[in-house]
């Protein structure tokens, strides 16, 4: 029986992945590599310096560990100013109804986000007060694929994979959860996902499903 949920952060409650393709945008636009949301599709899920290699990995040059440290600061800075500007208005009116209702069934939430910003995030849009726990890109030292922020936060609410689902909109997420045995919901590109064990269109469906 599922006792907790794992909600993904980035393009699954917020939608601070078009933020983060932009500021990957302007980073591309300056080494003159192509980039467009194809590409930054390939990106979802993954850490900074993950995502920084891919993007690198359609130029010619080669590029010193010290140029991608400053690069990926520089894009990390680009997108701060658009967290800077959140609000707890940026949260829809679904998301909130989803998550009150899933504490009032009696679910155990948390946050497994590779996001180094996710503290930032939640108090910019005031989203903290319904999570029991969150796990995210600084408490873990294997990105998604790998499930390590998945187990921490299963870790932190004291409950097994197994009594867990994931929330995801990632390949890399479903992946990670996968890896880890947990069941998975698809939201997005990973309601498309053959891995994913319940795909479903909106954040709502969750409380449709038999779970
Ligand atoms: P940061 P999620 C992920 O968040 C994003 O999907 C991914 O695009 C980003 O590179 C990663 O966080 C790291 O974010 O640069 O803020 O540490 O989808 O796992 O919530
Ligand atoms: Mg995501």
């Amino acid at each position: 029986m599922i006792k907790g949920i794992i909600f993904d952060l980035d393009g699954v409650l917020l939608s601070t992945d078009e933020y983060h393709f932009l500021a990957w945008q302007v980073i591309a636009n300056k080494l003159n590599i192509p980039f467009d949301r194809n590409i930054n599709n390939k990106l979802r899920g993954l850490s900074r310096m993950d995502s920084l290699n891919i993007i690198l990995s359609y130029s010619n040059n080669k590029y010193t560990d010290e140029e991608k440290e400053t690069f990926a600061y520089e894009k990390n800075e680009i997108y701060k100013k658009y967290l800077e500007r959140m609000s707890p208005s940026d949260v829809t009116s679904e998301v909130r109804n989803t998550l009150e209702e899933l504490r009032k069934l009696g679910y155990k939430l948390a946050i497994g986000s590779s996001s180094k910003n996710t503290k930032l995030i939640l108090e910019k849009t005031d989203l903290n007060k319904y999570f029991d726990a969150v796990s995210d890109g600084n408490n873990i030292s294997r990105s998604k694929p790998d499930p390590e922020v998945f187990l921490k936060a299963a870790e932190y609410l004291s409950l097994k994979p197994n009594d867990c689902v994931i929330v995801e909109d990632a390949y890399a997420g479903i992946d990670a959860g996968f890896n880890g045995k947990f069941k998975t919901i698809g939201i997005g590109f990973a309601s498309e996902y053959d891995k994913t064990d319940y795909p479903i269109k909106s954040l709502k469906d969750i409380l449709d499903l038999k779970l």
